[in-house]
């Protein structure tokens, strides 16, 4: 009878420039709140917490103590090779079988647990896009995840156990596979919950003074984590979230939330991490009306909020409302200056009003300024066909945002191609990667940069790695403002002088 499960969060990716890797798991978290609900004990393990050595111990002493029947490890691509690793260490430890580990031996023993196998079972995005590949290698091939779970996990996880405690060994789940059930079809696997059965996250399994704490020196406030909505109608190509059925939790559940952690952790606001938090505006309007009544309610200083959004799903009546409601800073993808790269993504912030993505981008940056509101821009580099002069372009529109917002912040990584996006099958199928899995780049010193682009007039690997981290240090750091012109020479001889201006100008 399985009546305990012990959720295991792998380390996050390294710990290079413009990477911090401690943020609370919600999925992990609205997963555990599922289970208990329908009476399973849970336990979360978050190896992003710490020094590993002192997340693997807890894990350890974990497993020995209390001996859940089912560990589910979760994992992102580039998360994902801590997945296997910790989930391998786990196994060769449990059995003591093959060569056990260090820490494993102090705490378990060299013997394993004796009667004890537990079942491993392995979610999260990473499986979710590549359900086939992770099915093949670390269930049929090496036996290390009795099954995997494709997709949102609360209605299939807890089916698998539910059905695994009934008696059945290999129960027929949409979007749950297992060596027995092999290689099969896989449509179906992206099936949405009921936001109406997703209930408070269970944050009382997570250390959550930590995260609390960590946000307090990315945003300046207490900050809980959150995320109230499922899905994203858009389609850029680069990213791996969209869903066009976009649902929120209602609001009033949303308040119930924030006001039952205000009491417990006193914290100072609420940072939504949502994919595009103003999709709905209608939402939107009705939480901000609630979040000032709140505010009004509430005894000691106005909680602040923080949220994520696409330029063009801001307005002024959005401005005024989120102003209002005592929002202090957005984040807005902004990707590119370039609209040759904008094409590339498909990232058309053009679509509702007038104005080109640039005035857009200034525009919702000098509206963040008028109301009070810090803002920050994302910026790409790297991606394919993109060329110096694009990066000029996006380096200049960067500069214009800076100075229209004196809150500023201007984020630079390089360009990941991550399964579920568009851009990845499409470089897969013309071979411009390899299908393998990319754990690489987003935090990494970029100079490990391991693929690239290179062609005429586009930045060859090491230049771009040093280019990023110029940006980085320059816009994160306090560095030395980067040479753009240096780079623009070393495009110029990549390509012998070819023409750089292939792209439309962004104005
Ligand atoms: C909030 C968020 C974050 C937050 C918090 C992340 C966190 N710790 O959960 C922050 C900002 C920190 C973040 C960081 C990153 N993120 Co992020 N993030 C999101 C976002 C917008 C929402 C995540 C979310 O809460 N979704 C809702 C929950 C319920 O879904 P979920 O987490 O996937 O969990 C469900 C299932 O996956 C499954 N599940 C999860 N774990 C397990 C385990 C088991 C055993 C089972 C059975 C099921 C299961 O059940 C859960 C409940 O339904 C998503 C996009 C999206 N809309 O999902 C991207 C997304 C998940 N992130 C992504 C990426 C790439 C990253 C980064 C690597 C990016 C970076 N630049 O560093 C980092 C990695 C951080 C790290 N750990 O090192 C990608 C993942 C793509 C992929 N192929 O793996 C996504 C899909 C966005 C995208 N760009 O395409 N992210
Ligand atoms: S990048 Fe943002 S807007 Fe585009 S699909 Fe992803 S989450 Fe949605």
């Amino acid at each position: 009878m399985i009546d305990r499960v012990l959720l295991v969060n792998p380390r996050g990716v390294s710990k290079g420039l413009g990477s911090n890797s401690l943020w609370v798991p919600v999925g992990i978290a609205d997963l555990a709140s599922h289970l208990q609900r329908h009476s399973l004990d849970v336990k979360v393990v978050d190896l992003c917490i710490g020094q590993s050595y002192f997340g693997i111990r807890q894990l350890l002493r974990t497993l020995r103590d209390w001996q859940p029947g089912v560990i589910g490890f979760s994992g992102m691509t580039p998360t994902f090779d801590n997945t296997v690793k910790t989930a391998r260490n786990l196994r060769t430890a449990i059995s003591g079988e093959g060569e056990t580990f260090g820490i494993a031996k102090d705490i378990i023993g060299e013997n394993g647990i004796e009667g004890y196998s537990p079942i491993f079972v392995n979610g999260g995005p990473h499986t979710t896009f590549k359900t086939q590949d992770v099915l093949q290698k670390h269930v049929l091939d090496e036996m290390l995840f009795d099954y995997i779970v494709a997709g949102e996990g609360e209605y299939r996880f807890t089916k698998l156990i539910e059905s695994l405690n009934a008696g059945e060994t290999n129960p027929e789940i949409q979007g749950v596979y297992s060596k027995e059930r092999g290689l099969m079809d896989d449509r179906g696997k992206y099936r949405r919950v009921n936001v109406d059965d997703l209930t408070f996250p269970a944050f009382d399994l997570l250390k959550m003074r930590s995260y609390i704490q960590a946000s307090k020196s990315r945003i300046g406030f207490k900050a809980l984590e959150m995320v109230v909505s499922r899905g994203c109608p858009y389609i850029c190509a680069f990213c791996s979230s969209t869903d066009a059925n976009v649902k929120y939790i209602p609001v009033e559940k949303v308040i119930e939330n924030i006001k039952a952690m205000k009491a417990k952790y006193n914290i100072e606001g609420v940072w939504f991490k949502d994919s595009t938090f103003t999709t709905n505006r209608e939402w939107t309007m009705e939480f901000c009306e609630a979040a000032e009544k709140l505010n009004r309610e509430i005894s000691g200083p106005a909680l602040k909020y923080a949220a994520s959004t696409r330029i063009d799903r801001m307005d002024d009546g959005l401005f005024t409302a989120m102003s209002d409601a005592n929002f202090a800073h957005l984040f807005f993808g902004i990707e590119s200056g370039s609209y040759g790269v904008l094409n590339t993504l498909r990232k058309y912030s053009t679509t509702s009003g007038s104005g080109s993505h640039n005035e857009k981008a200034l525009e919702a940056f000098e509206k963040c300024e008028e109301h009070g509101m810090g803002a920050t821009a994302y910026f790409m580099i790297g991606t394919p066909g993109e060329r110096i002069d694009d990066i000029r372009q996006s380096v200049s529109l960067a500069e214009e945002l800076k100075a229209a917002n004196s809150n500023s912040d201007i984020f630079w990584r390089v360009y990941n191609p991550l399964p579920g996006s568009e851009l990845y099958t499409q470089l897969v199928s013309e071979e411009r990667i390899g299908g393998e899995d990319l754990n690489l780049a987003y935090h990494k010193v970029p100079q490990e940069y391991p693929y690239g682009f290179d062609a005429p007039g586009i930045l060859s690997n090491p230049q771009l790695g040093r280019l990023v981290k110029e940006l980085i240090l320059f816009y994160e750091k306090g560095g030395p403002k980067p040479e753009l012109e240096k780079y623009v020479k070393m495009g110029l001889t990549s390509n012998g002088g070819a023409d750089r201006t292939a792209n439309a100008s962004p104005r």
